[in-house]
């Protein structure tokens, strides 16, 4: 067991980011038996769940005449506009079957605002509006955090650089995490990490 200021944070292993979802994940379901064996090792445990209204602004099909994958500005940024995912309450939402939820401490929701989209688990993409997750865990007197989860390069990398900006020693388990490498954007948030002080194990 690893000591109580450490953290597992599991971002997004829900049905929508795995084979078969609405933005699967190349083998996304592979992460679910690396993280049913982790989640043990570690005192506190955190599921994100990502939690969109239907008529979310990341959503493609909000934006008359734009492609999914494609590119828009708002108010905070450029933003991927992506197809419709883990609407609030649906199957694409739910967790993986496979993933022990059980165990968590803490299941955290986020991109339930229709105008702004959350990849990070602390943050939303404004950078600024918190999720409460960094209070949670100071309240806990966690200092060190395991990243595990999907993808890689949006959710798991956002939350891994926001963690690393609060003062938290990050570590990604790459083998417990799946990308979406859109227009090389692994290889990008790989490098940003390194660059932040994450480890990449
Ligand atoms: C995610 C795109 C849109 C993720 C969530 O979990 O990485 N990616 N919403
Ligand atoms: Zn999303």
């Amino acid at each position: 067991m690893h000591p109580e200021n450490q953290a597992l944070i599991v971002i997004d292993v829900q049905n929508d980011f795995c084979p078969g979802g609405a933005l699967a994940v190349t083998e996304g379901d592979a992460v679910v038996p690396v993280i049913n064996a982790m989640l043990d090792e570690f005192a506190v445990k955190v599921l994100t769940q990502d939690w969109h209204p239907a008529n979310h602004a990341s959503f493609a099909a909000n934006h008359p005449g734009a492609a999914p994958f494609s590119m828009t500005e708002m108010p905070y940024g450029p933003q991927v506009l992506w197809p419709t995912h883990c609407v609030q309450g649906s199957t694409g939402a739910a967790f993986h079957p496979g993933l022990r939820t059980d165990p968590a401490d803490l299941v955290i929701r986020k991109g339930f605002r229709s105008a702004i989209d959350s990849y990070s688990a602390f943050f939303e993409n404004d950078r600024k509006t918190p999720t409460g997750l960094d209070g949670y865990l100071r309240a806990r007197g966690v200092t060190d955090l395991v990243l595990t989860g999907l993808a890689t390069d949006f959710c798991v990398a956002y939350s891994a650089l926001d963690a690393a900006r609060l003062g938290f020693a990050v570590t990604v388990r790459l083998e417990a995490c799946r990308a979406i490498d859109l227009n090389g954007s692994l290889a990008a948030a790989l490098d940003e990490m390194r660059k932040a002080g994450v480890a990449l194990v």
